[in-house]
């Protein structure tokens, strides 16, 4: 997900051209306001810790693109080119190492886990907006 952050500065293409030049398909996006309702439980597992609210606002706070993005490895390596929580500590390279700096303010998010995929794309697409198909560079990707 690109937060209100990255929509706001205008980064959502360089960063679709990060996921579409790794290789990883896009199978599934849209730009939407979150509702409260729907922010909350996208952070369920922060529920009262002393950060909760003011991430609920932020990610309320304007549109974010939602993506479902598919590939070998795609969950682990999209958390790696999104790059470390804190922007001032992510690599340079990573999404956050180059265009963050508050950990409030950390341009994207990523499931870390299948389970948390699962959960999160339910949460935020009818699986009738889930695409199937072929990238015309997939037998050059994949051995
Ligand atoms: P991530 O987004 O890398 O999966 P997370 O799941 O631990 O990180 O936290 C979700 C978001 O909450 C994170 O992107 C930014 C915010 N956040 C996390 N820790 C925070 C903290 N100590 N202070 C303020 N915001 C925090
Ligand atoms: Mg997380």
């Amino acid at each position: 997900m690109v937060k209100p952050d990255g929509v706001q500065r205008g980064l959502v293409g360089k960063i679709l051209q990060r996921i579409e030049e790794k290789g990883f398909k896009i199978v599934a996006m849209k730009l939407a306001a979150m509702p409260e309702a729907k922010a909350k439980e996208h952070y369920a597992e922060h529920v009262g810790k002393k950060f909760y609210q003011d991430l609920v606002d932020f990610i309320t706070s304007g549109p974010s693109v939602s993506l479902v993005v598919e590939g070998r490895g795609a969950i682990a390596a999209m958390r790696k080119m999104n790059g470390a929580t804190n922007p001032v500590e992510a690599v340079p390279g990573t999404i956050r190492g180059d265009w963050g700096i508050e950990t409030g303010r950390n341009v994207v998010h990523g499931s870390d886990s299948p389970a948390s995929a699962s959960r999160e794309i339910a949460l935020h697409f009818d699986p009738s907006e889930l695409v199937t198909y072929k990238r015309i560079d997939e037998e050059w990707l994949y051995e």
